[in-house]
Protein backbone atom coordinates (compact mmCIF):
# COMPACT_ATOMS: atom_id res chain seq x y z
CA UNK A 1 0.00 0.00 0.00
CA UNK A 2 1.36 3.11 -0.92
CA UNK A 3 1.78 5.97 2.16
CA UNK A 4 -0.64 8.74 2.83
CA UNK A 5 -4.37 8.08 1.12
CA UNK A 6 -2.84 8.29 -2.33
CA UNK A 7 -3.35 11.64 -3.23
CA UNK A 8 0.05 12.57 -2.61
CA UNK A 9 -1.00 16.01 -1.16
CA UNK A 10 0.54 15.71 1.46
CA UNK A 11 3.91 15.01 0.36
CA UNK A 12 6.94 18.17 0.59
CA UNK A 13 6.49 20.45 -2.23
CA UNK A 14 9.78 19.72 -4.70
CA UNK A 15 12.14 22.90 -5.00
CA UNK A 16 15.54 23.31 -7.06
CA UNK A 17 18.60 24.75 -5.90
CA UNK A 18 19.37 27.64 -8.50
CA UNK A 19 23.04 28.37 -6.92
CA UNK A 20 23.65 32.18 -6.48
CA UNK A 21 27.60 33.39 -6.02
CA UNK A 22 28.55 34.86 -2.98
CA UNK A 23 29.09 38.50 -4.46
CA UNK A 24 27.51 40.91 -6.41
CA UNK A 25 28.20 44.39 -7.75
CA UNK A 26 29.10 46.78 -4.89
CA UNK A 27 29.37 43.51 -2.36
CA UNK A 28 32.52 43.74 -0.04
CA UNK A 29 33.98 40.42 -0.94
CA UNK A 30 35.54 38.35 1.48
CA UNK A 31 37.25 34.75 0.70
CA UNK A 32 38.23 34.02 4.01
CA UNK A 33 35.32 30.44 3.84
CA UNK A 34 38.24 29.66 1.22
CA UNK A 35 40.69 26.55 3.16
CA UNK A 36 43.87 27.31 1.64
CA UNK A 37 46.65 24.85 3.54
CA UNK A 38 49.87 26.17 3.96
CA UNK A 39 52.40 24.79 0.96
CA UNK A 40 54.57 22.34 1.57
CA UNK A 41 51.96 20.03 3.33
CA UNK A 42 50.73 17.99 0.75
CA UNK A 43 51.75 14.28 0.39
CA UNK A 44 53.29 13.68 -3.06
CA UNK A 45 52.73 9.68 -3.92
CA UNK A 46 54.93 8.47 -6.51
CA UNK A 47 53.80 8.98 -10.29
CA UNK A 48 52.99 4.79 -10.57
CA UNK A 49 50.64 5.19 -7.86
CA UNK A 50 47.06 3.69 -7.80
CA UNK A 51 44.72 6.14 -9.00
CA UNK A 52 42.71 6.23 -5.48
CA UNK A 53 45.96 7.13 -3.38
CA UNK A 54 45.58 10.46 -5.46
CA UNK A 55 41.98 10.72 -3.91
CA UNK A 56 42.77 13.09 -0.78
CA UNK A 57 44.76 15.21 -3.28
CA UNK A 58 41.34 16.17 -5.44
CA UNK A 59 40.14 18.39 -2.43
CA UNK A 60 43.48 19.48 -0.99
CA UNK A 61 45.47 22.17 -2.44
CA UNK A 62 49.32 21.11 -3.75
CA UNK A 63 50.91 24.19 -3.26
CA UNK A 64 54.82 25.09 -3.34
CA UNK A 65 55.52 28.59 -2.77
CA UNK A 66 54.76 30.07 0.46
CA UNK A 67 53.50 33.19 1.98
CA UNK A 68 57.71 33.38 3.00
CA UNK A 69 58.73 33.56 -0.51
CA UNK A 70 60.44 30.05 -0.10
CA UNK A 71 59.94 26.38 -1.97
CA UNK A 72 58.28 24.06 0.66
CA UNK A 73 57.34 20.52 0.39
CA UNK A 74 57.84 16.93 -1.58
CA UNK A 75 55.77 18.91 -4.66
CA UNK A 76 59.21 21.51 -5.12
CA UNK A 77 60.16 20.73 -8.33
CA UNK A 78 63.96 21.93 -7.50
CA UNK A 79 64.24 24.21 -10.47
CA UNK A 80 67.48 25.81 -11.24
CA UNK A 81 67.12 29.21 -11.16
CA UNK A 82 67.76 29.55 -14.81
CA UNK A 83 64.41 27.64 -15.54
CA UNK A 84 62.46 29.73 -12.94
CA UNK A 85 63.54 33.14 -14.82
CA UNK A 86 62.56 31.07 -18.09
CA UNK A 87 59.35 30.64 -16.54
CA UNK A 88 59.07 34.34 -15.38
CA UNK A 89 60.00 35.72 -18.61
CA UNK A 90 57.35 33.53 -20.09
CA UNK A 91 54.56 34.63 -18.03
CA UNK A 92 55.90 38.46 -18.21
CA UNK A 93 55.68 38.13 -22.26
CA UNK A 94 52.00 36.73 -21.71
CA UNK A 95 50.98 39.40 -19.87
CA UNK A 96 52.40 42.06 -21.99
CA UNK A 97 51.80 40.68 -25.07
CA UNK A 98 47.90 40.62 -23.45
CA UNK A 99 47.55 43.58 -22.35
CA UNK A 100 49.03 44.88 -26.02
CA UNK A 101 46.50 43.23 -27.89
CA UNK A 102 43.83 44.51 -25.62
CA UNK A 103 44.43 48.05 -26.54
CA UNK A 104 45.14 47.18 -30.04
CA UNK A 105 41.24 45.82 -29.87
CA UNK A 106 39.80 49.15 -28.50
CA UNK A 107 41.77 50.72 -31.30
CA UNK A 108 39.75 49.28 -33.57
CA UNK A 109 42.90 46.69 -35.14
CA UNK A 110 40.84 43.67 -34.00
CA UNK A 111 37.03 42.85 -33.73
CA UNK A 112 38.18 40.68 -30.26
CA UNK A 113 40.62 39.46 -28.04
CA UNK A 114 40.92 37.41 -25.11
CA UNK A 115 43.36 38.05 -22.06
CA UNK A 116 44.66 35.22 -18.93
CA UNK A 117 45.82 38.18 -16.68
CA UNK A 118 46.45 35.81 -13.08
CA UNK A 119 46.25 32.79 -15.11
CA UNK A 120 49.46 32.62 -16.59
CA UNK A 121 51.45 30.14 -14.58
CA UNK A 122 48.61 27.75 -15.44
CA UNK A 123 49.83 27.60 -19.00
CA UNK A 124 53.44 28.59 -18.98
CA UNK A 125 54.79 26.24 -16.30
CA UNK A 126 52.23 23.51 -17.13
CA UNK A 127 54.17 23.85 -21.07
CA UNK A 128 57.46 24.31 -19.49
CA UNK A 129 56.91 20.72 -17.80
CA UNK A 130 55.75 19.21 -21.08
CA UNK A 131 57.96 17.74 -24.14
CA UNK A 132 58.23 20.39 -27.12
CA UNK A 133 56.45 17.20 -29.44
CA UNK A 134 53.77 16.33 -26.81
CA UNK A 135 50.81 17.29 -28.43
CA UNK A 136 48.36 19.89 -26.98
CA UNK A 137 44.56 20.42 -27.21
CA UNK A 138 44.49 24.15 -25.43
CA UNK A 139 41.02 26.53 -24.76
CA UNK A 140 41.15 29.84 -25.95
CA UNK A 141 43.72 31.14 -22.75
CA UNK A 142 46.67 29.10 -23.46
CA UNK A 143 48.41 31.32 -25.43
CA UNK A 144 51.18 31.06 -23.10
CA UNK A 145 51.79 27.60 -24.79
CA UNK A 146 52.40 29.29 -27.93
CA UNK A 147 54.54 31.71 -26.05
CA UNK A 148 56.58 29.06 -24.23
CA UNK A 149 57.25 26.90 -27.03
CA UNK A 150 58.87 30.05 -29.24
CA UNK A 151 56.03 30.44 -31.62
CA UNK A 152 56.91 33.75 -33.55
CA UNK A 153 54.75 36.43 -31.72
CA UNK A 154 53.84 37.89 -35.20
CA UNK A 155 52.20 35.31 -36.31
CA UNK A 156 49.67 35.34 -33.56
CA UNK A 157 49.22 38.89 -34.74
CA UNK A 158 48.80 38.11 -37.86
CA UNK A 159 46.24 35.78 -36.81
CA UNK A 160 44.46 38.51 -34.34
CA UNK A 161 44.27 40.90 -37.11
CA UNK A 162 43.34 38.39 -39.95
CA UNK A 163 45.16 39.76 -42.06
CA UNK A 164 47.23 39.26 -45.53
CA UNK A 165 49.90 37.34 -43.80
CA UNK A 166 47.55 35.46 -41.70
CA UNK A 167 48.59 31.50 -41.99
CA UNK A 168 44.80 30.74 -40.73
CA UNK A 169 43.03 33.00 -43.68
CA UNK A 170 41.00 34.58 -41.76
CA UNK A 171 38.83 31.74 -41.21
CA UNK A 172 39.19 31.34 -37.48
CA UNK A 173 38.18 34.01 -34.78
CA UNK A 174 41.11 35.98 -33.38
CA UNK A 175 43.29 33.96 -30.85
CA UNK A 176 41.95 30.88 -32.27
CA UNK A 177 45.57 29.76 -33.14
CA UNK A 178 47.13 26.54 -34.89
CA UNK A 179 50.22 25.58 -35.58
CA UNK A 180 51.19 21.92 -36.33
CA UNK A 181 54.96 22.30 -36.80
CA UNK A 182 54.04 23.12 -32.65
CA UNK A 183 52.13 20.58 -31.49
CA UNK A 184 49.61 22.90 -30.94
CA UNK A 185 46.06 21.64 -31.94
CA UNK A 186 43.56 24.24 -33.54
CA UNK A 187 41.36 26.08 -31.30
CA UNK A 188 37.63 25.87 -31.89
CA UNK A 189 35.48 27.95 -30.05
CA UNK A 190 32.95 24.76 -29.64
CA UNK A 191 33.33 24.68 -25.36
CA UNK A 192 35.31 21.35 -24.60
CA UNK A 193 35.73 19.48 -27.72
CA UNK A 194 39.31 19.56 -27.41
CA UNK A 195 39.19 17.15 -24.72
CA UNK A 196 37.74 13.89 -26.58
CA UNK A 197 39.94 15.08 -29.77
CA UNK A 198 42.86 14.80 -27.18
CA UNK A 199 41.65 11.52 -26.04
CA UNK A 200 41.52 10.12 -29.53
CA UNK A 201 45.04 11.62 -30.50
CA UNK A 202 46.48 10.02 -27.02
CA UNK A 203 44.84 6.59 -28.23
CA UNK A 204 45.78 6.65 -31.67
CA UNK A 205 49.84 7.88 -30.42
CA UNK A 206 49.34 4.51 -28.44
CA UNK A 207 48.01 2.47 -31.01
CA UNK A 208 51.25 3.62 -33.15
CA UNK A 209 53.58 2.78 -30.52
CA UNK A 210 54.45 6.51 -30.21
CA UNK A 211 56.02 8.27 -26.80
CA UNK A 212 54.28 11.17 -27.58
CA UNK A 213 51.56 12.02 -24.86
CA UNK A 214 48.42 14.42 -25.12
CA UNK A 215 47.55 17.67 -22.79
CA UNK A 216 44.47 19.60 -22.84
CA UNK A 217 43.09 22.53 -21.13
CA UNK A 218 39.61 23.75 -20.15
CA UNK A 219 37.70 26.42 -18.25
CA UNK A 220 35.39 24.90 -15.02
CA UNK A 221 32.35 26.05 -16.80
CA UNK A 222 33.33 23.94 -19.76
CA UNK A 223 33.22 20.60 -17.45
CA UNK A 224 29.14 21.19 -17.73
CA UNK A 225 29.66 19.82 -21.40
CA UNK A 226 29.12 16.53 -22.14
CA UNK A 227 31.70 15.72 -24.22
CA UNK A 228 34.24 16.57 -20.50
CA UNK A 229 32.51 13.13 -19.40
CA UNK A 230 32.70 11.47 -22.51
CA UNK A 231 36.82 12.21 -22.62
CA UNK A 232 37.10 10.75 -19.88
CA UNK A 233 35.14 7.86 -19.73
CA UNK A 234 37.07 7.17 -22.49
CA UNK A 235 40.43 8.08 -21.36
CA UNK A 236 39.64 6.17 -18.05
CA UNK A 237 38.63 2.79 -20.01
CA UNK A 238 41.68 3.08 -22.55
CA UNK A 239 44.21 3.72 -20.05
CA UNK A 240 44.76 6.91 -23.06
CA UNK A 241 48.24 8.95 -22.24
CA UNK A 242 46.08 12.06 -21.72
CA UNK A 243 46.57 15.25 -19.01
CA UNK A 244 43.18 16.87 -18.32
CA UNK A 245 43.73 20.62 -16.85
CA UNK A 246 40.57 22.28 -15.76
CA UNK A 247 41.72 25.95 -15.18
CA UNK A 248 39.43 26.84 -12.48
CA UNK A 249 39.41 30.55 -12.62
CA UNK A 250 35.84 31.03 -10.92
CA UNK A 251 33.83 32.33 -13.96
CA UNK A 252 32.17 31.31 -16.92
CA UNK A 253 31.47 34.64 -18.47
CA UNK A 254 29.05 36.23 -16.26
CA UNK A 255 27.89 32.64 -14.75
CA UNK A 256 30.01 31.53 -11.60
CA UNK A 257 31.75 28.22 -10.81
CA UNK A 258 28.49 27.25 -9.15
CA UNK A 259 26.32 26.10 -12.20
CA UNK A 260 29.12 23.89 -13.70
CA UNK A 261 28.68 21.87 -9.66
CA UNK A 262 31.63 23.96 -7.49
CA UNK A 263 29.03 24.04 -4.61
CA UNK A 264 29.16 20.49 -4.27
CA UNK A 265 32.66 19.42 -4.62
CA UNK A 266 36.03 20.29 -6.59
CA UNK A 267 36.77 19.74 -9.96
CA UNK A 268 39.87 17.45 -9.48
CA UNK A 269 37.80 15.66 -7.59
CA UNK A 270 35.60 14.30 -10.69
CA UNK A 271 38.66 11.95 -11.58
CA UNK A 272 37.64 10.16 -8.74
CA UNK A 273 34.67 9.35 -10.11
CA UNK A 274 36.01 7.84 -13.37
CA UNK A 275 38.79 6.15 -11.52
CA UNK A 276 41.61 7.93 -13.18
CA UNK A 277 44.46 10.02 -10.53
CA UNK A 278 43.76 13.60 -9.92
CA UNK A 279 45.39 16.57 -8.37
CA UNK A 280 44.11 20.17 -7.09
CA UNK A 281 46.46 22.81 -7.34
CA UNK A 282 47.31 26.40 -6.34
CA UNK A 283 47.13 27.37 -10.27
CA UNK A 284 49.01 30.84 -9.17
CA UNK A 285 51.65 29.07 -8.09
CA UNK A 286 54.22 28.32 -10.82
CA UNK A 287 56.23 25.76 -9.39
CA UNK A 288 52.98 24.08 -8.03
CA UNK A 289 51.63 23.89 -11.14
CA UNK A 290 55.03 22.66 -13.20
CA UNK A 291 55.64 19.73 -10.34
CA UNK A 292 51.71 18.65 -11.13
CA UNK A 293 51.70 18.85 -14.95
CA UNK A 294 55.46 17.03 -14.94
CA UNK A 295 53.88 14.58 -12.19
CA UNK A 296 50.74 13.93 -14.80
CA UNK A 297 53.42 13.70 -17.58
CA UNK A 298 55.80 10.85 -16.00
CA UNK A 299 52.70 9.12 -15.17
CA UNK A 300 51.11 9.22 -18.68
CA UNK A 301 54.35 8.65 -20.46
CA UNK A 302 54.73 5.26 -18.47
CA UNK A 303 51.36 4.16 -19.02
CA UNK A 304 50.25 4.46 -15.44
CA UNK A 305 47.01 6.03 -17.18
CA UNK A 306 45.76 9.43 -17.37
CA UNK A 307 45.08 12.78 -14.99
CA UNK A 308 42.78 15.62 -13.84
CA UNK A 309 44.12 18.72 -12.79
CA UNK A 310 42.46 21.31 -10.88
CA UNK A 311 44.09 24.57 -11.20
CA UNK A 312 42.26 26.62 -8.80
CA UNK A 313 43.28 30.51 -9.45
CA UNK A 314 40.89 33.44 -10.48
CA UNK A 315 39.81 35.17 -13.60
CA UNK A 316 41.31 38.69 -12.88
CA UNK A 317 39.75 40.26 -15.44
CA UNK A 318 36.90 39.91 -18.12
CA UNK A 319 36.34 37.30 -20.19
CA UNK A 320 36.92 39.01 -23.35
CA UNK A 321 37.06 42.37 -24.88
CA UNK A 322 33.17 41.78 -25.24
CA UNK A 323 32.80 41.53 -21.62
CA UNK A 324 32.51 43.86 -18.57
CA UNK A 325 32.70 42.17 -15.48
CA UNK A 326 31.45 44.73 -13.04
CA UNK A 327 27.81 44.28 -14.89
CA UNK A 328 28.03 40.89 -12.51
CA UNK A 329 30.80 40.75 -10.08
CA UNK A 330 31.74 42.41 -6.90
CA UNK A 331 34.91 44.57 -8.17
CA UNK A 332 37.05 44.05 -5.00
CA UNK A 333 36.78 40.18 -5.47
CA UNK A 334 40.27 40.46 -7.74
CA UNK A 335 42.09 42.41 -4.88
CA UNK A 336 40.54 39.98 -2.04
CA UNK A 337 41.43 36.95 -4.35
CA UNK A 338 43.94 35.07 -1.42
CA UNK A 339 46.69 33.32 -3.98
CA UNK A 340 48.14 36.41 -5.10
CA UNK A 341 49.70 36.94 -8.71
CA UNK A 342 51.49 34.63 -10.31
CA UNK A 343 54.13 36.80 -11.79
CA UNK A 344 54.55 38.44 -8.78
CA UNK A 345 54.91 35.45 -6.25
CA UNK A 346 57.64 33.31 -8.89
CA UNK A 347 59.46 36.78 -8.89
CA UNK A 348 59.56 37.40 -5.08
CA UNK A 349 60.60 33.79 -4.50
CA UNK A 350 63.46 34.53 -7.06
CA UNK A 351 64.57 37.65 -5.22
CA UNK A 352 64.18 35.75 -2.02
CA UNK A 353 66.82 33.09 -2.65
CA UNK A 354 69.12 35.86 -4.32
CA UNK A 355 68.34 35.13 -7.93
CA UNK A 356 66.42 38.26 -9.00
CA UNK A 357 66.00 41.93 -8.33
CA UNK A 358 63.21 44.57 -8.97
CA UNK A 359 65.62 46.05 -11.37
CA UNK A 360 66.85 43.40 -13.33
CA UNK A 361 62.77 42.60 -13.61
CA UNK A 362 62.29 45.91 -14.68
CA UNK A 363 64.29 45.84 -17.44
CA UNK A 364 63.11 42.64 -18.80
CA UNK A 365 59.35 44.33 -18.76
CA UNK A 366 61.24 46.91 -20.89
CA UNK A 367 62.77 44.33 -23.37
CA UNK A 368 59.87 42.31 -23.67
CA UNK A 369 57.59 44.97 -24.40
CA UNK A 370 60.23 46.29 -26.70
CA UNK A 371 59.89 43.04 -28.36
CA UNK A 372 55.89 42.45 -28.63
CA UNK A 373 56.16 46.39 -30.04
CA UNK A 374 58.16 45.86 -32.39
CA UNK A 375 56.24 42.57 -33.79
CA UNK A 376 53.10 44.33 -33.36
CA UNK A 377 54.70 47.56 -35.73
CA UNK A 378 55.79 44.74 -38.61
CA UNK A 379 52.78 42.79 -38.18
CA UNK A 380 50.62 45.64 -38.84
CA UNK A 381 52.08 46.23 -42.30
CA UNK A 382 50.35 43.24 -42.96
CA UNK A 383 47.44 45.07 -42.66
CA UNK A 384 45.15 45.31 -39.59
CA UNK A 385 41.03 45.09 -39.20
CA UNK A 386 38.77 46.89 -42.16
CA UNK A 387 42.00 48.29 -43.82
CA UNK A 388 41.06 45.43 -46.72
CA UNK A 389 44.32 43.93 -46.58
CA UNK A 390 43.13 40.14 -45.81
CA UNK A 391 42.99 37.29 -47.85
CA UNK A 392 41.18 37.65 -51.06
CA UNK A 393 37.87 37.07 -50.50
CA UNK A 394 37.49 33.94 -52.99
CA UNK A 395 40.26 32.25 -51.01
CA UNK A 396 37.39 31.33 -48.62
CA UNK A 397 35.66 28.82 -50.98
CA UNK A 398 39.07 27.09 -50.82
CA UNK A 399 41.31 24.05 -49.56
CA UNK A 400 37.97 21.95 -48.85
CA UNK A 401 37.75 19.96 -51.96
CA UNK A 402 40.15 18.94 -54.31
CA UNK A 403 38.02 20.22 -56.87
CA UNK A 404 35.28 23.21 -56.48
CA UNK A 405 31.51 21.45 -56.43
CA UNK A 406 29.44 22.97 -59.15
CA UNK A 407 27.14 24.80 -56.18
CA UNK A 408 30.15 26.43 -54.58
CA UNK A 409 31.38 27.26 -57.60
CA UNK A 410 28.46 29.40 -58.52
CA UNK A 411 27.96 30.36 -54.78
CA UNK A 412 31.61 31.82 -55.24
CA UNK A 413 30.59 33.22 -58.32
CA UNK A 414 27.62 35.35 -57.53
CA UNK A 415 29.11 36.01 -54.03
CA UNK A 416 32.28 37.90 -56.25
CA UNK A 417 29.96 39.98 -58.44
CA UNK A 418 28.00 41.44 -55.25
CA UNK A 419 30.65 41.92 -53.80
CA UNK A 420 31.82 44.07 -56.38
CA UNK A 421 28.73 45.73 -57.15
CA UNK A 422 28.90 47.03 -53.62
CA UNK A 423 32.26 47.88 -53.68
CA UNK A 424 33.37 48.70 -56.89
CA UNK A 425 37.07 48.90 -57.36
C1 LIG B 1 29.41 24.65 -26.60
C2 LIG B 1 29.50 26.10 -26.24
N1 LIG B 1 28.63 26.61 -25.36
C3 LIG B 1 28.68 27.92 -25.02
C4 LIG B 1 29.63 28.74 -25.59
C5 LIG B 1 29.71 30.22 -25.21
N2 LIG B 1 30.83 30.45 -24.29
C6 LIG B 1 32.04 30.83 -24.75
S1 LIG B 1 33.17 30.96 -23.52
C7 LIG B 1 32.06 30.52 -22.34
C8 LIG B 1 32.45 30.41 -20.90
C9 LIG B 1 33.43 29.33 -20.63
O1 LIG B 1 33.87 29.37 -19.31
P1 LIG B 1 35.00 28.44 -18.76
O2 LIG B 1 34.88 27.08 -19.34
O3 LIG B 1 35.02 28.55 -17.30
O4 LIG B 1 36.35 29.06 -19.39
P2 LIG B 1 36.99 30.50 -19.11
O5 LIG B 1 36.41 31.44 -20.12
O6 LIG B 1 36.70 30.89 -17.73
O7 LIG B 1 38.46 30.32 -19.37
C10 LIG B 1 30.79 30.28 -22.93
C11 LIG B 1 29.59 29.90 -22.18
C12 LIG B 1 30.54 28.16 -26.52
N3 LIG B 1 31.51 28.87 -27.09
N4 LIG B 1 30.46 26.84 -26.83
MG1 LIG C 1 36.20 29.73 -16.09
Amino acid sequence: MAEGDGSGKNRPRLALHVPEPKYRPGDVADFSHLDIPPAGKQKRPDEACAAADTNPLCTDLIRVLGDDDQAHGPWDPRLSADKMRAILRDMALVRIFDERMYRGQRQGKTSFYMKCIGEEATSVAAAHALAFDDMVFPSYRQQGVLMVRDYPLIEMINQIYSNKADKLKGRQLPIMYSSREHSFFSISGNLATQYPQAVGWAMASAMQGDSRIAATWMGEGSTAEGDFHSALTFAAVYNAPTIFNVVNNQWAISSFSGFAGAERTTFAARAIGYGIAGLRVDGNDALAVYAAQLWAADRARSNDGPTLIEFFTYRAEGHSTSDDPSAYRSAQEQNEWPLGDPITRLKNHLIAIGEWSDEQHDAMDKELDEKVRAATKEAEKNGILGHGLHHPFKTMFEDVFEELPWHLKEQSEQAIRERELKWPK
